[in-house]
């Protein structure tokens, strides 16, 4: 049977990698910049109007955030990367917790969503962790966030510019996505369940 998705909890919120969770559960893991809209998609995906918090200030959040669905499998909200310049204390904070997941996780990790923003395309530091998960072989989709923003023809162009950057060139699909409109849900959804094995 496939996992309810609206069964969803805020399982646990880890400042370091101590609290990470220690059980088997797969995890799939959301990337991208601050602000690209993690939070939404989770909210969004699972159904609920605001279980992960949804940022006025960027960058705030310095956790992991484990969302355990339906005591089957993980979400797993990372920090956004790329904050505002002078914030470099808080650069070093987030690169030190996701390196830690990323070495802690290991085979739990099922797969990672990459987030990128259709209108702003792939950043330099999209681009650095599309590197990373393609040299590590960890499955990857990429999820294109404010679908909303554009047009729908323009929306096509910004996919098909994201999808011939080399460093996309190992995901295994992009989905456009609005939270706004609800948009893209059921396709994210099918991927997860897809990389599950569900
Ligand atoms: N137009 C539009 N705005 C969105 C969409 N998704 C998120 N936003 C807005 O973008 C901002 C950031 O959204 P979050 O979901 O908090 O982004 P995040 O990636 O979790 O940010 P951090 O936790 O700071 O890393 C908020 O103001 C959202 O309302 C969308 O689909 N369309
Ligand atoms: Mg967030």
């Amino acid at each position: 049977m496939k996992p309810d998705i609206a069964r969803t909890t805020l399982k646990i919120t880890a400042g370091s990698v101590t609290q990470f969770p220690r059980d088997n559960e797969p995890q799939i893991a959301l990337v991208g910049r601050s602000n690209v809209g993690k939070s939404s998609l989770l909210n969004a995906v699972i159904g609920r109007k605001s279980l992960a918090r949804v940022s006025s200030v960027p960058g705030k959040t310095v956790t992991v955030n484990f969302y355990e669905v339906d005591g089957c499998f993980y979400l797993v909200d990372l920090p956004g990367y790329g904050f505002a310049k002078g914030a470099r204390e808080d650069k070093r904070r987030w690169s030190a917790l996701t390196d830690a997941y990323f070495t802690a996780g290991g085979a739990r990790i099922a797969a990672v969503i990459q987030l990128v923003d259709l209108k702003v395309g792939i950043t330099a530091d999209d681009e650095m962790m599309l590197d990373f998960l393609n040299s590590s072989g960890i499955r990857h989709f990429i999820v294109a966030t404010k679908a909303d923003k554009l047009s729908r023809t323009q929306a096509e162009a910004a996919t098909e510019r994201i999808c011939s950057a080399p460093c996309a060139a190992g995901c295994d699909g992009i989905v456009q996505f609005s939270a706004l409109k609800k948009q893209g849900v059921d396709a994210v959804i099918r991927l997860l369940f897809e990389a599950l094995g569900k």
